[in-house]
């Protein structure tokens, strides 16, 4: 019963103010408990994944339209060559999108993808994932998408 209670409470820090798209209001001090909590709960990090980016390209609405973010090839892997893409319907960016990679609760290296355009609304960049010498496989990519604001995504890579 602890358990659960405890579990409900970490969700409700987790998605405190995190809303799809939302700007500068990422407080690593919440999302890093959240992390370390999810952690500890079940081995697993269930509850900040919001991303399924092993089986479907992630997509976010905003006002007019959406934003697709999507990672290739599958499965994603770490320590591989990736291309990241990222797709604007109904909505028009100011520029291309720079990704921050890095992982909930943890300091990595800066990492940063630039994205180019390559067709109408759609962007694309290289970039690698690298092996968390901790294990774990969860990773966030911080969207940055100029005139609209930041969209985080949590997904899970594999280790071979
Ligand atoms: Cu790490």
């Amino acid at each position: 019963m602890r358990g659960i209670n405890r579990l409900i409470s970490v969700k409700e820090l987790c998605y405190e103010g995190q809303h799809p798209f939302h700007v500068k209001s990422f407080r690593p001090d919440v999302f890093g408990s959240c992390a370390a909590a999810a952690f500890a709960s079940d081995g697993k990090a269930e509850g900040i994944i919001n991303c399924d980016i092993q089986n479907q390209p992630c997509i976010r609405q905003v006002s007019g339209g959406s934003i697709t973010f999507d990672i290739r090839p599958k499965p994603v892997k770490a320590m591989a060559d990736l291309t990241f893409e990222v797709k604007a319907e109904g909505v028009e960016l100011s520029g291309p999108p720079v990704i921050d990679l890095g992982m909930p609760g943890m300091k990595m290296g800066p990492n940063q993808v630039k994205l180019k355009m390559t067709g109408a609304g759609l962007y694309q960049g290289t970039g690698i994932i690298v092996r968390c010498p901790s294990g774990r496989t969860l990773w966030q990519a911080t969207v940055h998408l100029p005139g609209i604001g930041d969209a985080d995504f949590v997904f899970d890579v594999v280790y071979d």
